[in-house]
């Protein structure tokens, strides 16, 4: 029998099934609480199979935090930590060696790098990180430094973001990572981390970033104290920005990474009492995501973030990749989340099965990776419908 279709969607359905881009307005009748979930999910879905099929995109990765000693002060961060905090660590060279032989040994082909911004660390350092890892495990693509980042190194240098961006592709940078953009409404970003790269220094990175050929992500981070017209507006901006980047013939943001907000050992969520986000809200951000970001091949589900639960039924909700192995991971860890520290291939590739999905490895770049006796070799660029 037929299921009833809720009149709220039938506007927004004809459009999503001609194809045709959703306004600021369509997408705050997304956030509204009437809206069934399983029929967003429904629309969602249409967009994720034109686009990518039934694939079920996963990587083999690994995150490498080295320092977490930061002069910022992030309101939501449980991770950061002062200098003479008993919690505070910064890696020497050694250690960061050990990381780039251990991914190498346990099949990575990606290493995640973010982490806090050091007092005493000079630009060189954080340069060191990557030529260091790339000079010795050239195979390991470094998707390094959010815009936070190559913003503090644009201040300890005194060059422009252009510059910075040139040296560390020089050293060894193969593509930005998505964080660092939280809710990018002032009304927002002013409160949960109010000294940082504000979002036109965090778009003016991507851009220079894009035209100089590098891809990266795109994240928002979700559940505390924004409202639903701070997302819709987050999630605009990001397709504008991605839309002249397309008009300049670059290719811009790979993929998209809805970020729950995790309430543990932070300020914005033990002052506010904020709850950690239901699983409800984040398969409707997912799907929100997919339909708003229509000039975005990817929308990923990380699954340390989202429990492994949540991560697999969002292959439904409009989520196409999986973030990844993963080893390491302190940020989420540190806030909470009781994920596991990591997962192996073949617990991702059931999950993905399980979901219907046809599980394929992927290289940061989204071409395939095979693998084989002799360890792993690139496949071809993964097509994605417009
Ligand atoms: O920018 C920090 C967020 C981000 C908390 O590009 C928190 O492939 C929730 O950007 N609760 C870093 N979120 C993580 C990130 C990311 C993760 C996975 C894949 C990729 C990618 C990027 O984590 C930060 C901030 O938005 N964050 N603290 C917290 N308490
Ligand atoms: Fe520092 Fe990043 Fe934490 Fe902000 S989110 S306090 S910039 S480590």
């Amino acid at each position: 029998m037929p299921r009833p279709s809720s009149d709220i969607l039938a506007p927004i359905r004809d459009k999503v099934e001609a194809g045709e881009r959703l306004t600021f307005d369509d997408g705050l009748l997304l956030e509204s609480p009437e809206v069934p979930l399983p029929e967003l999910g429904e629309l969602a879905n249409i967009v994720r199979e034109r686009k990518n099929g039934n694939a079920g995109y996963y990587n083999i990765n690994t995150h490498l935090n080295a320092t977490n000693i930061c002069v910022y002060r992030c309101t939501f961060c449980a991770f950061r930590s002062d200098l003479r905090d008993a919690k505070g660590y910064w890696m020497q060279d050694e250690e960061i060696l050990k990381r780039g032989a251990e991914a190498t040994e346990n099949g990575c082909t990606e290493m995640h790098i973010v982490g806090g911004l050091h007092h005493q660390a000079k630009y060189d350092w954080y340069r060191k990180v990557v030529s260091l890892l790339h000079d010795n495990y050239p195979s390991l693509h470094l998707k390094a430094w959010t815009p936070v980042e190559i913003d503090w190194f644009a201040r300890l240098t005194k060059k422009p973001i252009r510059w910075v961006l040139e040296d560390q592709k020089e050293a060894g940078l193969g593509s930005l990572p998505g964080g660092g953009a939280e809710i990018f409404h002032p009304e927002i970003r002013g409160q949960i981390c109010e000294h940082k790269a504000d979002s036109s220094r965090w778009f003016e990175t991507h851009r220079e970033a894009h035209r100089l050929g590098l891809r990266s992500n795109c994240t928002m981070l979700y559940g505390h104290i924004e409202q639903p017209y701070h997302r819709i507006d987050h999630l605009i901006r990001l397709r504008d920005h991605q839309d002249a980047m397309n008009a300049e013939g670059h290719a811009g943001f790979q993929t998209y990474i809805p970020l729950a907000f995790h309430p543990e050992n932070n300020k914005l969520g033990e002052e506010r009492k904020i709850k950690k986000p239901s699983a409800l809200m984040d398969l409707r951000q997912m799907a929100i995501a997919r339909l708003m970001l229509d000039n975005i091949d990817h929308i990923k589900a990380y699954w340390i973030m989202l429990g492994v639960g949540t991560a697999q039924l969002s292959l439904a909700y409009g989520a196409d990749d999986i973030d990844g192995t993963v080893r390491h991971e302190l940020i989420y860890h540190d806030a909470g989340a009781t994920t596991p520290e990591v997962m192996s291939v073949e617990q991702i590739q059931r999950l993905i099965r399980e979901a219907g999905r046809e599980p394929i490895e992927r290289d940061t770049l989204y071409r395939r990776v095979d693998r084989g006796a002799e360890g792993w070799k690139l496949g071809e660029k993964i097509a994605v419908n417009a």
